[in-house]
């Protein structure tokens, strides 16, 4: 997972891991609690090597927060302050959303500013089990009260407002579409007992069927996950706007390019307007399910 903070100085990427005890974890998909990797990183670097964030009291920081893992859901807080959400996937919110917690799954990103107005030294870290104690943390110093280390990090979530994706209010920033709306269903399959065969439609990459569009119409696509497992689908090319979330309408679609489609029976509803042609990749964005077959095409004639 990545941050990136600024104000506008420094950068972050929360990351990925390195693979440890063989394959512990990946089997199975049974990873959620333990950590399938023995470390986690900040830019690249496990604590104590990573970098703290020097801000000065006063300021507002600008923090951009990238999962760049493999495998696994960060759920990022800094100790004593609130996250403001400005952007998702690099898209404007109407207005910014307060909370504790951001839960990031592989490929998304969040923009979110923190107003620096408790001096002091504290955590940016992930909350999820075990992510800290295995490196993912780093200091976040105000200026002249270096040298005090915080007490340890609060696992867990009990009690913290989290990000969802019905908090927000997308900002209307996609390209128009006049034309007709064109449906498409994707179950989102694989995995079982222990396979790792992942599928669309029970079919694997380059056999999934494509996403079909003309230039100018509406891709209304639902996805549906019958997998054990959470799915983050990224789409190249152009944003979509995300319509509904287990069933649940979102009465302003947040507008994003990844969105995670949750384990069990999850599902998500996304809708885009066919304005770039080409060929573009849509794929669940865990490398293990993208190698397994979870890939289809967006093929958008000109
Ligand atoms: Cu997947």
């Amino acid at each position: 997972m990545g941050g990136m903070m600024s104000g506008m100085r420094g950068r972050g990427m929360m990351g990925g891991g390195m693979m440890g005890r063989g394959m512990g974890g990946m089997m199975g998909g049974g990873s959620q609690n333990m950590p399938a990797y023995d470390t986690m990183t900040i830019n690249g670097k496990a604590y104590p090597a990573t970098e703290p964030l020097r801000v000065r009291k006063g300021e507002r920081v600008r923090l951009r927060l990238i999962n760049a893992s493999a495998d696994h859901t960060h759920v990022i807080r800094l100790a004593g302050h609130q996250l403001r959400v400005t952007h998702t996937d690099g898209n404007p919110l109407v207005e910014a959303v307060a909370v504790d917690a951001v839960p990031i799954a592989p490929s998304e990103r969040y923009d979110v500013l923190v107003n620096a107005d408790r001096p002091g030294s504290w955590w940016l870290y992930c909350a999820q089990p075990g992510h800290a104690a295995a490196g993912e943390q780093a200091l976040l110093v105000y200026d002249g009260r270096e040298g005090r280390r915080p007490d340890a990090v609060t696992e867990g979530t009990a009690g913290l407002h989290l990000w969802h994706y019905s908090l927000g209010q997308g900002r209307d920033v996609l390209a128009p579409a006049s034309g007709t709306v064109r449906s498409f269903s994707q179950t989102l399959s694989g995995g079982m007992m222990g396979s790792d065969a992942w599928t669309i439609n029970g079919k694997q990459y380059p056999s999934t069927d494509p996403i079909a569009v003309k230039r100018g119409e509406r891709a209304r696509v639902r996805l549906g996950n019958m997998s054990m497992e959470a799915h983050p689908m990224h789409l190249h090319g152009q944003s979509f706007a995300v319509l509904s979330v287990n069933g649940q309408r979102l009465a302003h679609p947040l507008v994003k390019d990844s969105v995670d489609v949750e384990a069990h029976m999850g599902a998500v509803e996304i809708e885009f307007a066919a304005h770039n042609p080409g060929d573009w990749v849509f794929h669940c964005h865990k490398p293990m399910h993208m190698e397994g077959g979870m890939i289809t095409l967006v093929k958008i004639a000109g």
